[in-house]
């Protein structure tokens, strides 16, 4: 057996890294629809939209931000990255109304960092990758991770918080990054 530090070789042929659409794509607008049955298809995903998280690197990714618009998220906040969190059809209900800021990014967002507001602690309910079902109360930044990554399954992104002069110069600086990116190909 060929050992590439922690990685087994099979391992190592069957990573893959998602393409990870970019606002203003409208393909993030879309309404993710729940997962009906937790399969090996579902299993694979998630894995992989992990592999596509740490490489980025990040501390959470939505399946609709790889094409996928369906009620999926992972997500790790530790420091080691060896926490992997897989939520499916995640519930959230806000706790008390202490409010915490953090400076929030997006994947589908890249290079812009802005403070959002949002519910200091949440109550989660979600099923895990083996169909089970996992209820916990989320505080600092994994209830602001958590809130992120259910926003992206409603097509809502962190610059939707903004003032719309903030999110139009977002807007136009990325559209104009894609286009340069574009002609470059
Ligand atoms: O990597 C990410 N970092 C982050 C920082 C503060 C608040 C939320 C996030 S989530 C983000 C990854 C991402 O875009 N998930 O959808
Ligand atoms: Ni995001």
């Amino acid at each position: 057996m060929v050992k590439y530090g922690h990685l087994r070789c099979e391992e190592i042929f069957a990573m893959s890294l998602l393409a990870i659409l970019e606002f203003p794509d409208r393909r993030l607008r879309l309404k993710a629809r729940p997962v009906a049955e937790i399969t090996d298809t579902i299993r694979a995903l998630a894995k992989d939209m992990l592999e596509t998280m740490y490489a980025a690197p990040g501390i959470g990714l939505a399946a609709i931000q790889v094409s996928q618009p369906i009620q999926l998220i992972v997500l790790d906040i530790s420091e080691e990255k060896n926490q992997p969190m897989i939520l499916i059809n995640p519930r959230l209900v806000p706790l008390g109304d202490e409010r915490s800021c953090y400076d929030e990014g997006c994947l589908s967002v890249p290079g812009f960092y802005e403070t959002v507001e949002r519910p200091a602690k949440v109550q989660v309910q979600a099923l895990n990758e083996h169909a089970e079902p996992i209820e916990f109360v989320a505080e600092g930044l994994l209830a602001t991770c958590i809130q992120h990554e259910c926003d992206h399954l409603n097509g809502k992104l962190f610059v939707d918080y903004l003032t719309t002069l903030k999110r139009e110069r977002i807007r136009k600086k990325l559209e104009k990054q894609h286009k340069d990116a574009d002609g470059r190909a």
